[in-house]
């Protein structure tokens, strides 16, 4: 049987159904309820869920979105957080008697579904080289092997070492002193897929690579525009603060190509609790926006404004303009220039529309722009941030209350391992700070990130995958070439708490290491162990697992990172030992490396949490070369399609977290029983003479390579014509490699050049 690195299909029945205009309400109580007792049990469930985001409970490992800093209802989740909880929380295990009855080619074929239900992990494993099965292996001996292992590599640098956003700040910070211990700055991690594209945009512009806004900020905005994110089904709890927009009068935008529920009408599961059944029209406003055509659209944007403002109304605020920013001349000369035909083509939105947007953010005393993926993951991903920056620096909505950038995160704390130095390319003065403190010297050179990384396993340079979390095999681009890429390295390590396909497509030799999650007690010589987080507004916070762990032989993710690190750096000066004994010890060294982090210990335990310094929100101050907040002059994409081709986004489904699949619905979208869909527009499906419902195959070729996929369902969808959706992970083999964002690297997994063929299967 060959291995397969492809998630083969479900065999289910699938169905389309109307789609949902309503987020939340009734159904998602319902779906609540049958994921927790389905996977915990009734008492189970109960005490995990009233544990989540509470000041003595854990970090909800959904999403990044913040908690209110104030008053907490008995329930501060939503139903995508309690399914993230009750899968990590279920009480099925994996044993190694699992082990020995399937081997890894026949569970690679099993559908990734199928392997996320079979239960934690709870033993260490080791498969052999030419072995084609996992075997048990003792902590001390998976730990002898990876020093082994890494030492006998001829450079630091032929090793990797990913990590996935959920990782707290102790582990983070004692990962990335490992590995530049050990020598390298090799730390791709899951935000090169994800963010990386705000950090570069806005370092660039405004100076720093995070959001300028808290949650009380939407409480006081007069227009909040939501852009390339669905939150009703990736970021629920922010609906709570849209409609709170809404209530004091603010307006919302969403700009998407699909009509993502939620935004359009929206019933909080909270509400339902209390027995109030009011729903609430969350966006004033849609524009359904082709695929990258943002750029264009915020220039049309930008240029009612400039007209209005020429035409002697008080748009602009020329006081920040002129003291806080540089570039405004070049700005506003290259919008002049631009065609409306230009505009309109490329977004795809009428121009009486855009002019009624551009109206309403003249009107508006505060501005918020948020967004995730949808600008992020685009050849142009970094001008998408770009563009939203020159919006909000016209009115000088930068630093004012109400108003801001809010890149909305994905994992729970990949926005604290950034903080934490997790980063192939962290700044001198962090490096400096790290060295001095420990007595080494860290490596200068910056590494690989994800993609890199993959080229160069695929090259042969590099020889081992580590990897904290995640599922490095299908989150990445280019599936066919990241498995052939994995399957070279001599050994490949996964510190996991779920089945995946990353234990599946390995290295050589591959051990998987399975450790604590969230909700989960950690007791180290009788103390209670907690760890800190940092939410999508850079607040840091406590989170402790208070749930009885999955197996007694689970470790933390700080003890397998310490242990790693002692049994493999011999010589080291490091007292790792230390280190791992009580996490308040990792917390004073973070506090002495990292600024914004003083009287760490004092102040986490104290508070609820507190925020880290954020110099353009605090005092509109700009820490760019210039020390002023920049404009940008950004291209318009050529975002018309190739004769024959269509532009394929890649989303999720409300039924998974990543690579994760909960289910094999999308309820808001209308879908049941199949995530082998192509979601494609009535006039596309029949100018390219195909059916709705009929089986395709899906062909990416644009850079002459030819990549395919097959069995996937046409389903007719209210989307711009020339736009296709399909699921992630499923489509990651149609993402080229070489197809990434500028500057930051980022797949460009939103816009990927595809043509469709009939099915023969
Ligand atoms: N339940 C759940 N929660 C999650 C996750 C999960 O998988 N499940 N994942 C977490 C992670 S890591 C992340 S990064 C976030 C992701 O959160 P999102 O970014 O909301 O996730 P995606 O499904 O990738 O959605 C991208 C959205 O952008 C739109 N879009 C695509 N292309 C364009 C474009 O060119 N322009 C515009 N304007 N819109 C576009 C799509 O229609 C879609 O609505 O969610 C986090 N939270
Ligand atoms: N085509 C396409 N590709 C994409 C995207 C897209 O939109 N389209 N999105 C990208 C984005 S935004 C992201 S963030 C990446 C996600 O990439 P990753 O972060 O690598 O993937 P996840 O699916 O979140 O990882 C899930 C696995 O993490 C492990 N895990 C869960 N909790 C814990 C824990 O507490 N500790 C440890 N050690 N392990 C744990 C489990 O074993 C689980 O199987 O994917 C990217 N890939
Ligand atoms: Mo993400």
């Amino acid at each position: 049987m060959k291995e397969s690195h492809r998630a083969p299909a479900d065999k289910v029945k699938s169905r389309q159904r109307k789609i949902k205009k309503k987020a939340a309400g009734i159904p998602a109580i319902i779906s609540t309820s049958k994921h927790g007792i389905k996977k915990m049990g009734i008492l189970r469930t109960i005490k995990t869920l009233t544990l989540v985001n509470q000041k003595e409970g854990f970090d909800c490992p959904g999403c990044a979105w913040p908690d209110p800093d104030d008053e907490r209802t008995m329930f501060e989740f939503c139903e995508n957080g309690a399914k993230a909880v009750a899968d990590e929380a279920m009480k099925k295990s994996i044993t190694t008697k699992f082990f020995k009855k399937y081997s890894i080619s026949e569970l690679s074929n099993k559908s990734d579904y199928w392997l996320n239900n079979q239960g934690r992990l709870t033993n260490p494993m080791y498969k052999k080289e030419g072995s084609d099965y996992y075997e048990e292996i003792s902590w001390d001996d998976a730990f002898m092997l990876i020093s082994e292992e890494l030492n006998s590599l001829n450079s630091p640098d032929e090793a990797i070492f990913y990590t996935s956003g959920r990782t707290s700040n102790e582990a983070a910070f004692l990962y990335q002193l490992f590995v530049r211990s050990f020598g390298t700055n090799n730390l791709p991690d899951c935000s090169n897929m994800c963010h990386e594209s705000s950090g570069s945009g806005l370092t660039e512009t405004i100076g720093i690579g995070k959001g300028t806004v808290r949650l009380d900020d939407f409480e006081k905005s007069s227009l909040v525009v939501v852009m390339g994110q669905n939150p009703g089904t990736n970021h629920p709890r922010m609906l709570s603060a849209l409609e709170k927009t809404k209530k004091n009068g603010g307006k919302i935008i969403h700009i998407n190509p699909l009509p993502e529920a939620g935004l359009v009408r929206f019933k909080h599961p909270q509400d339902y609790m209390k027995l109030s059944f009011k729903s609430t029209k969350l966006a004033d406003l849609h524009l359904p926006v082709k695929i990258n055509g943002d750029v264009a659209l915020m220039k049309g944007i930008g240029k009612y404004l400039l007209k209005k403002n020429a035409n002697g109304i008080q748009v602009f605020d020329d006081k920040f303009i002129k003291n806080k920013t540089i570039n405004f001349e070049l700005y506003s000369n290259s919008i002049k220039k631009i065609s409306w035909e230009e505009i309109v083509a490329s977004s795809g939105i009428n121009r009486e529309l855009i002019e009624e947007v551009g109206e309403l953010f003249s009107i508006s005393e505060s501005i918020i722009i948020c967004w995730a993926m949808g600008l992020t993951q685009h050849v142009n991903g970094v001008d998408n941030v770009k563009e939203a920056v020159n919006l909000l620096l016209l009115g000088g909505n930068i630093g004012k209350e109400g108003s801001g950038v809010c890149p909305v995160r994905g994992h729970s704390n990949v926005q604290g391992d950034r903080t934490m130095g997790i980063w192939e390319k962290p700044k001198k003065d962090f490096l400096d700070n790290i060295g001095k403190k420990f007595g080494f010297k860290p490596p200068y050179k910056h590494g690989y990130d994800t993609v890199d990384s993959i080229k160069a396993m695929n090259e042969g340079v590099v020889k081992i995958f580590i990897g904290l979390g995640g599922n490095f095999i299908s989150a990445t681009p280019d599936t066919d070439y990241t498995a052939e890429s994995i399957r070279k390295t001599t050994l490949s390590v996964q510190i996991s708490t779920k089945l995946n396909r990353s234990h599946l497509i390995t290295g050589k030799k591959a051990l998987i290491l399975p450790c604590l999650g969230r909700t989960e007690e950690d007791i180290i010589h009788g103390k209670k162990q907690f760890v800190t987080v940092e939410n999508s507004m850079g607040y840091v916070h406590k989170s402790e697992g208070r749930l009885k762990p999955a197996s007694n032989r689970l470790m933390s993710e700080v003890s397998i990172v310490g242990n790693m690190a002692k049994s493999t750096l011999i010589d080291s000066k490091i007292d790792w030992d230390f280190l791992i004994s009580d996490y308040d010890n990792i917390r004073d060294n973070i506090e002495d490396c990292i600024p914004g982090f003083e009287d760490y210990n004092n102040r986490i335990k104290q508070n609820l949490g507190f925020y880290l310094p954020n110099p353009p929100k605090d005092r509109q101050e700009f820490l760019t070369s210039e020390n002023k907040a920049c404009f940008s002059i950004t291209e318009i994409p050529n975002n018309i399609n190739k004769d024959g081709y269509l532009t394929m986004m890649t989303i999720r489904s409300h039924d998974q977290y990543n690579t994760t699949v909960y289910g094999l619905d999308d309820r808001y979208r209308g879908i049941k029983g199949n995530r082998y869909v192509v979601l494609m527009n009535e006039n596309d499906i029949n100018k390219l003479g195909f059916k709705n419902s009929q089986m395709v195959k899906i062909i990416s070729d644009s850079d002459g390579v030819a990549r395919v996929v097959d069995g996937f369902k046409i389903m007719k969808y209210e989307i711009p014509n020339g736009c296709i959706a399909t699921y992630f992970p499923e489509a990651n083999p149609l993402v080229p490699i070489g197809h990434v964002a500028r500057k930051s690297n980022t797949p460009a997994s939103k816009s990927i050049p595809v043509r469709l063929e009939a099915s023969n299967q």
